[in-house]
C-alpha cells in the first residue's frame, strides 16, 4: 500500500513522476470541496508536498491527524507554522541551498536593472525615443559602491561574493554577527541603511522580519538609496515603501516579492524609479530541477528509513540516524 500524500500547488511533471511511484497522490488544486474531502480522508494522509508561497493552512494541518512530514518546494517555510508543526512531531523539510546562485542572480540583476535603468532604456529603443530625443539619460554605475545586506546566510553570502566581481564594499546586518566574514557588522539596521548605496534583503519572512524594513530604515537608505527585495514581501512595510518611492524619500527599488502575491501595489506601477519582477529568483529550469528532485528525494528517504536530507532547523533533530 502506498502511503497517500496531498499536493497543495504545482508540480512539475517530473516531480509528479516520482511521487506517483511511491505515493497515491491526491491534488488539493483537483478537489472541489476541500473542507468536506478533508473531513472524509484527512486521516489517511501521511505526507504533503507544498510550495513556500502556499505552505500549509492551519485548517488542513489540523484535519491531517496522521500527517507525518511536510515537503516544502522552496527555502523560506514561513507559510508552514513549525511550531505546530514540531509539537505534533511532524517532520518539515524544505529546499535549502540548490538555489542560492540564481536568487542572487536575480538580485544583482535587479540592482544593475535598476542602476542602469534597463526597462527605462529598452523603451528608449522600441518607442523611438533614441532617434527623436537622442541619447538616453545617464544612469548610475553600481561599480565601488557600499551595498548593505541584510540577512548574510547562504544567499546573502553568495550575493557578498558575486558583488565582490563589481568592486562594491559589503556591509550586512542580522541579528548575530557572523564569524570568518570579512564585511562589516551592524547591529543596527537603519544605522546600516543611512551608510549605504544599496540595500539587499534576504532574510526569511515570518514574525521576526516583519516590516523590519520600515519608514525610518527607508528614510535612511535615503533619495539616493536603493532598496531591492529578494526575502519576503513582509520584510517591508509596503505602504511605506510606496509612498517613499513615490515622494522620492527613497530613490529606487528593485523588488521580486510582495505582501500579498500574486497581487503588487497597483502604485508601483506607475513608478520609473521601481523594477518589479514576479517572485521568479529561484525560477528557472535548472535550479527548479533542483529544488523538485531535492522536494521529492526527502520524502522518499523518510518513507524509506525515517531520515531526510534537508529539515528546517526547527527539525534538525528529527532524523533517525
Ligand atoms: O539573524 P541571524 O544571525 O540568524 O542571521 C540570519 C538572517 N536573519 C535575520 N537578520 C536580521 N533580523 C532577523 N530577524 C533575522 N532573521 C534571520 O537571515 C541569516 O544570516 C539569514 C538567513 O540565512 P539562511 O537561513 O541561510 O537562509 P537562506 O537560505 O539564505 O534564505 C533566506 C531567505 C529564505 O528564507 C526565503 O525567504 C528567501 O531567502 O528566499
Amino acid at each position: 500500500m502506498k502511503p497517500n500524500m496531498l499536493l497543495i500547488g504545482g508540480a512539475t511533471p517530473r516531480m509528479m513522476e516520482r511521487f506517483e511511484t511511491a505515493f497515491t497522490v491526491h491534488q488539493a488544486s483537483e478537489i472541489s470541496d476541500l473542507t468536506g474531502w478533508l473531513k472524509d480522508n484527512g486521516a489517511k494522509i501521511e505526507a504533503v508536498a507544498t510550495n513556500g508561497h502556499d505552505g500549509v493552512k492551519p485548517e488542513i494541518m489540523s484535519a491531517l491527524s496522521a500527517l507525518k512530514i511536510i515537503s516544502c518546494y522552496g527555502v523560506g517555510y514561513d507559510a508552514i507554522d513549525t511550531a505546530v508543526a514540531t509539537e505534533r512531531n511532524i517532520m518539515v523539510t524544505h529546499t535549502p541551498g540548490v538555489l542560492n546562485a540564481d536568487v542572487a542572480n536575480l538580485a544583482v540583476l535587479l540592482m544593475l536593472a535598476s542602476s542602469r535603468c534597463l526597462i527605462r532604456d529598452d523603451k528608449w529603443v522600441r518607442s523611438g525615443n533614441w532617434a527623436s530625443k537622442g541619447n538616453a539619460p545617464l544612469t548610475r554605475s553600481i561599480e565601488n559602491k557600499k551595498v548593505g545586506i541584510l540577512g548574510l546566510g547562504r544567499i546573502g553570502g553568495e550575493i557578498a561574493r558575486k558583488l565582490e566581481v563589481f568592486n562594491c564594499e559589503i556591509v550586512y546586518h542580522t541579528r548575530t554577527p557572523k564569524p570568518d566574514v570579512p564585511y562589516t557588522y551592524y547591529d543596527d539596521l537603519a544605522k546600516m541603511a543611512q551608510d549605504v548605496d544599496y540595500m539587499i534583503a534576504i532574510t526569511p519572512g515570518g514574525p521576526s522580519t516583519n516590516k523590519i524594513v520600515n519608514r525610518k530604515v527607508l528614510e535612511a537608505l535615503g533619495p539616493e538609496g536603493t532598496f531591492i527585495n529578494v526575502a519576503r514581501g513582509s520584510v517591508v512595510d509596503e505602504a511605506e515603501l510606496v509612498s517613499a518611492l513615490q515622494d522620492g524619500r527613497l530613490g529606487w527599488a528593485g523588488l521580486d516579492v510582495f505582501a500579498d502575491e500574486p497581487n503588487a501595489p497597483t502604485q508601483l506601477f506607475e513608478l520609473e524609479n521601481v523594477t518589479l519582477t514576479p517572485h521568479v529568483a529561484s525560477a528557472t529550469v535548472e535550479t527548479r530541477q533542483a529544488m523538485g528532485d531535492l522536494t521529492v528525494d526527502n520524502l522518499l528517504q523518510f518513507f524509506k528509513d525515517g531520515n531526510v536530507m534537508t529539515p528546517v532547523p526547527e527539525c534538525a533533530d528529527m532524523n533517525k540516524t
